[in-house]
């Protein structure tokens, strides 16, 4: 070859890129129905949550009509907050757990 093997076109960097997975919320909705006692129960079994904490985590929606509970993996969060909603309905309450990705 003449010109040998000298490439003269820039190498492209190949660095791959690993983009940091989303983060999603779980968010505790009040409603009119669903005793507190129940809410703080539910916090307690699906969530891991101490007493003190889904106490004031129910609180908190049910003053302010939503409360983060926590921040995870998008499959995590939908698993839970669809457990949650279930036990929830199973029971016979209205009460909701929604998912939404983080800013
Ligand atoms: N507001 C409900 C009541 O007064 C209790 C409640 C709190 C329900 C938080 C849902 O996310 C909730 N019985």
């Amino acid at each position: 070859m003449s010109n040998g093997d000298t490439s003269l076109t820039p190498k492209t960097e190949t660095k791959p890129k690993l983009e940091r997975p989303k983060l999603y919320k779980v968010i505790l909705v009040n409603d009119d129905y669903t005793p507190r006692e129940f809410v703080v129960l539910v916090l307690k079994a699906v969530f891991s949550m101490n007493a003190d904490a889904s106490y004031r985590v129910m609180m908190t929606a049910h003053k302010l009509g939503t409360c983060v509970v926590v921040v995870c993996a998008r499959d995590i969060a939908e698993t839970r907050a669809k457990e949650a909603t279930d036990l929830a309905k199973e029971a016979g309450f209205p009460l909701l757990f929604q998912t939404e990705p983080e800013e």
